[in-house]
């Protein structure tokens, strides 16, 4: 049977389902599990300090050359209601509406990876918040200096990444395919 809708937003629930499924051969149970693995996505947006600063294709090469797979693309200026929607978590702290203002001010680059891990791997890629405090090798810790001005955004967790994916893209903008070289870079 086709894998349920939720399959490919919330891959722990696909997991936990996966494994708890009775009457399933383990050949096929392994196989949807990799499956549920492999479909993690999150979001990720390079903001309007990284745009203006050149610093896309150094960005997006971090992740393209880890492994993950790219299933969303796209340039926008967020709106008002997109970037206070995104940010609600924080609206009533002090710096609200400065952050509003920020990403709000130029174009971003939004984002879909997919991939094993791939929420947690990409807050690793990313580095720490505060980029003085980010290990070198990191994003933030390579690219930036300012927490205002942190050049990046990705998703902190599975409930998280499906409510920010869903608030950036439409359905059709993502892109399922297959990379050639796939069985490359997963077992
Ligand atoms: P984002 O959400 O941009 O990926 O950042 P983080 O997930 O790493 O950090 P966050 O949610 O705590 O902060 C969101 C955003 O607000 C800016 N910020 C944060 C700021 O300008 N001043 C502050 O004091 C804090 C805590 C930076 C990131």
């Amino acid at each position: 049977p086709p894998p349920p809708p939720h399959f490919f937003f919330h891959a722990h629930q696909a997991i936990a389902d996966a494994q708890e499924s009775r009457g399933l051969g383990d050949v096929y149970k392994r196989q949807l599990l990799n499956i549920a693995m492999t479909l993690e996505r999150t979001f990720v947006a390079i903001k309007p300090d990284g745009v203006q600063r050149g610093l896309i294709a150094e960005i997006l090469g971090r992740f393209e050359t880890k492994g993950f797979k790219l299933v969303g693309l796209k340039q926008l200026t967020p709106s008002k209601e997109l970037a206070e929607k995104h940010y609600g978590v924080h609206k009533d702290r002090p710096f609200f509406s400065g952050l509003v203002d920020f990403i709000t001010s130029g174009p971003v680059v939004a984002m879909v990876w997919e991939g094993e891990g791939v929420i947690a791997s990409a807050r690793k890629l990313i580095g720490a918040t505060k980029p003085l405090e980010a290990e070198p090798g990191t994003i933030r810790g390579d690219l930036a200096v300012n927490i205002g001005r942190n050049v990046i955004h990705g998703s902190d967790g599975s409930d998280t990444a499906v409510f920010e994916i869903n608030l950036w893209f439409q359905e059709n903008e993502l892109v399922d395919w297959n990379p050639s070289d796939q069985a490359w870079r997963v077992e």
